[in-house]
């Protein structure tokens, strides 16, 4: 069996967190976990779903595929959001008595993988607020700077501001989505990286780094010859988040609206119930 219960996670790695927006957790999935996830996600790759995106542009050399609600339809991703220790590390990182999965997101990037992932915060993109939202970004390969690790601005969570989403690919539907909720656009960050505080680390899979959703972050194609850089961010929401019904969400567009069918939230309704299951405290 694999491991369902997460180490404690320490006051200095929560404190790291809540400071920077983001820190690394070393170790915190087994191998027999990262076994099945290797295979699940090659599973993925190899039929995409209804609402994946390739944001590699046809003729040009490797592969960026991004994919949504991907545990809706696969078993292995299912039971990797509920019963691994991620809902344990989700809870306590953010102290909450109970915790609902929000939504998986499958981001791999082949050798040779020329797009980056823009910089960007996640909230401007969710029909979601409130403090306790967590995300954590598990590697199933080597992630560093070559490979396309995430890299993120220190503190920028703390600055007050939600900045319109940038679309990760050019014709995906979703840039004219986002233009609607009219917010200004994030500022060119790789133009002036120098001036800034950048958080990065190298890991191995059963590394995860546990990001804050209003932190910027980006990161580079993968521009090694042979590593493939498969990463998975699980979402959780915590004790004060809710459904906000504001405009210009990704819920707008047709082919994640097409995954939760009986989608039927009121502005400040917990996300609950079959699409976005309660994993703490924990079921069955
Ligand atoms: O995996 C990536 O390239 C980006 C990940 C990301 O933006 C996220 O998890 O929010």
């Amino acid at each position: 069996m694999p491991a369902d219960k997460a180490r404690e996670i320490t006051r200095e790695e929560i404190e790291a967190y809540r400071r920077d927006g983001a820190t690394v957790l070393r170790g915190v999935i087994d191998r027999e976990w990262i076994g099945i996830m290797r295979e699940a996600i090659d599973r993925i790759l190899s039929a995409p779903g209804p609402a994946s995106v390739e944001y590699t542009p046809k003729g040009r050399s490797g592969r960026y595929y991004g994919d949504f609600f991907v545990w809706r339809r696969d078993e292995d991703f299912r039971r990797f959001m509920a019963e691994s220790p991620m809902p344990d590390i989700a809870r306590q990182v953010m102290g909450s008595s109970l915790v609902n999965f929000f939504y998986d997101q499958l981001l791999v990037k082949e050798p040779q993988t020329a797009e980056p992932t823009p910089w960007h915060q996640d909230l401007s993109y969710w029909p979601v607020r409130g403090e306790d939202i967590i995300s954590i970004w598990a590697p199933f390969d080597a992630a560093n700077e070559e490979s396309g690790v995430v890299v993120y601005l220190r503190g920028s969570h703390r600055w007050g501001k939600m900045y319109a989403p940038s679309a990760f690919g050019k014709n995906t539907g979703f840039a004219e989505i986002y233009a609607r909720m009219g917010l200004e656009p994030v500022p060119d960050i790789e133009a002036e990286r120098d001036k800034h505080e950048i958080l990065k680390w190298e890991l191995e899979p059963g590394d995860v780094i546990i990001h804050h959703p209003l932190v910027l972050h980006y990161a580079s194609g993968n521009a090694s010859a042979t590593g493939r850089r498969r990463g998975l961010a699980l979402r959780y929401l915590g004790d004060d988040a809710c459904y906000d019904d504001r405009p210009g969400t990704f819920l707008e567009n047709p082919r994640v609206r097409a995954l939760l069918p009986g989608f039927a939230f009121r502005d400040g309704d917990r996300l609950d119930g079959p699409l976005f299951p309660r994993v703490w405290p924990r079921q069955g």
